[in-house]
Order: C-alpha cells, then structure tokens, then sequence
C-alpha cells in the first residue's frame, strides 16, 4: 500500500449503516437491531464501530412538533441510560468501540436546558473518550408548511460549545463531526491541525433539497466529494455513516463510505438499509500526505487566511 519496511499501526474499522427508524419503533428495538451490526462487526474483525446520526430514533427534525415533553422523548439525558446499556456492555464483552449519534439533553447545574446532537466515542474496554457535538446545524428554526417536509435542526438543536476536539485513542487520533459539518472545510482542517488520522462522522441526508430541489440528484456526489476532498487534504481516514431509505415518506441517502488519505473509497454501502462495511485502515499511511504534498509546518500560509476566522459571511471587494 505504501511500499515502507517499517510496522503500521492498523485498525479495523466499521460502518453501522442503518435503514429508516420508524417513529413508532422503540429504542429497545432499535438497541437491537445495533446489537446485531455489532456482532456481525465483532465476527468481521472490527475494533471501532461507527453508528449514525440520531442513531436511536427516527430524524424528528422533519416535523415541527410544539408539545415539550413529546420534544424532549427524543432526547438521551444520560448515555448510558438502562435501554442503551445492553450495546455498551455487550461491546465491552466482545472488546469493540463504537461511536453512537444521539440527541442529547444536558442539564446544567443551574438548571439550564441546552439541546444538542451528539455524538459519543467508547473505547474497546467500554470507557468513555468523548462526547462530540455538532457544530453546523442546517435547516431551518420556525415552521415552513410549504416545504413537503421540515429541516427544522436549527428549532431542535443548538450548536456544540466545544467545537473540533481530537482525541487519542484506538491507537490514534480520532475526531468527530455530524452529517452537516462534513460539508465544511473548516471542519476536517481544524481536526487536521491537531494532526487527526481518523474521522468519525454519522449522517441523515435527504434527497429532496427544498432551497434548491436542483441539487437533489447531486446528493451522492456532494456526499463523497466532501469527505473524499476533506480525507485527502488533511491526510485522513474519514468513515461516513448513513441512516438511509425511505423513512417516515422521506428518503434518505445511504451510500455509507470509509475513506483513505488518499481520498480513494475503501468500502462502500451497497443498500439502504442496515448494512455493515468494514475497511482495514492503516493510520501510517496518513503521514505520506502530512508529510508531502500536505506539511502544514512547511507549506501552508496562515497569513493569508485570516479571513477564515475574521469574517462569517461574504465581503465583497469595493466597486469601480
Ligand atoms: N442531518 C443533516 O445535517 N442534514 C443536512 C441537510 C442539509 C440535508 C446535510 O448536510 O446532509
């Protein structure tokens, strides 16, 4: 693969795709439908198991729902909680880690609510490294009827306070991000300067695009074309994990990948529904683009980018 003499530091790694999650469909059940791709992933060989995006319920952002409690039922206040701790127990026994998508409800001590969709990262001995949430919340904040369904992430969910950590673990350096965030560069080069080899990402992407339905036949593409162009620029493995099919009248893109460094697909999803793909991830390999083509230290110019972090929107140069 690389052509060097020295040991690499392998991992196997897989992706938990799931199909649609009905609304009616309990956790208990979804629990087990995950207890399932985690033992097939343990038969496979795998060592880190990716779930998606709001991996325990249906996406309920597609619905302006106004009644608290009912908002709240879709919400993990503790992780594990008795319903999820049969998968971390069953993933400590078989000695496997996961990461898992949920929507997360956090209590402060002062009793403030906050809201967010997270995304939990546990060893192979069943600890807890870290709980990452989303930065990008897309969609929309108050209810749009036009639409044939709602995006209404920016009415359910506030954005990480945490931003882009990295952490050591499996060997590695790991990191984070959920569904939208994969679309921005700046997501996979502030992990890339903490020197990530390995990024963990769940999705829920619907086709239909209503601000530009155009885009809907391009979602596949854009999909790869993100986090191939992110792995490849940063010198990282990147897992991107769907939960596709036609949920609740919606559907969703699979197409599940795990990326090399080289931003080559590895393993790709071939349905839309539960489906696992394992990939065999050499983290050395990363070190030949952060090493070449991508040396930050010696190549980039942060002079010039100050504008990334200055600015939010648009400025355009004067007229005339
Ligand atoms: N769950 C998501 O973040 N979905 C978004 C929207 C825009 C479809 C996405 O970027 O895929």
């Amino acid at each position: 693969m690389t052509g060097d003499a020295h040991p690499k530091r392998f991992l196997t790694v897989g992706g938990a795709q799931l199909g649609p999650i009905a609304r009616s469909e309990s956790r208990e059940a979804v629990v087990q439908r995950l207890l399932s791709l985690l033992r097939q992933a343990a038969d496979a060989g795998v060592e880190l198991l990716v779930f998606p995006e709001l991996a325990l319920t249906t996406f309920f952002p597609r619905w302006h729902l106004t009644d608290q409690d009912e908002i709240d039922s879709f919400y993990e206040t503790e992780m594990p909680s008795p319903v999820t701790q049969p998968l971390f127990d069953e993933a400590k026994a078989l000695g496997i880690g996961f990461a898992l998508g949920y929507a997360e409800l956090v209590t402060d001590e002062d009793g403030t609510v906050h809201h967010y969709n997270s995304m939990v990262l546990v060893e192979r001995d069943g600890s807890k490294v870290a709980t990452f949430r989303k930065v990008h919340i897309p969609g929309h904040e108050t209810n749009e009827p036009d639409r044939p369904f709602q995006h209404l992430e920016r009415y359910y969910f506030e954005p990480s306070p945490d931003g882009f950590g990295v952490w050591r673990a499996f060997g590695g350096l790991v990191g984070m991000m959920i569904c939208n965030d994969r679309r921005w560069s700046e997501t996979y080069r502030v992990m890339g300067l903490q020197g990530v080899e390995l990024i963990l990402c769940g999705y829920n992407t619907p086709f239909h695009f209503s601000p530009d339905p155009g885009q809907n036949p391009l979602q596949g593409f854009h999909n790869h074309l993100v986090m191939q162009s992110g792995a490849y620029q940063n010198g990282t493995w990147v897992v991107g994990v769907a939960k596709g099919g036609v949920e609740e009248g919606v559907d969703s893109l699979a197409q599940s990948a795990i990326i090399a460094p080289s931003g080559q697909i590895m393993a790709q999803a071939l349905t839309t529904d539960d489906e696992l793909i394992v990939a065999r991830c050499d983290l050395d390999w990363c070190n030949n683009y952060k090493d070449t083509v991508f040396d930050f230290d010696h190549y980039r110019m942060p002079e010039y980018y100050g504008r990334i972090t200055e600015q939010r929107g648009v400025i355009l140069p004067e007229e005339g």
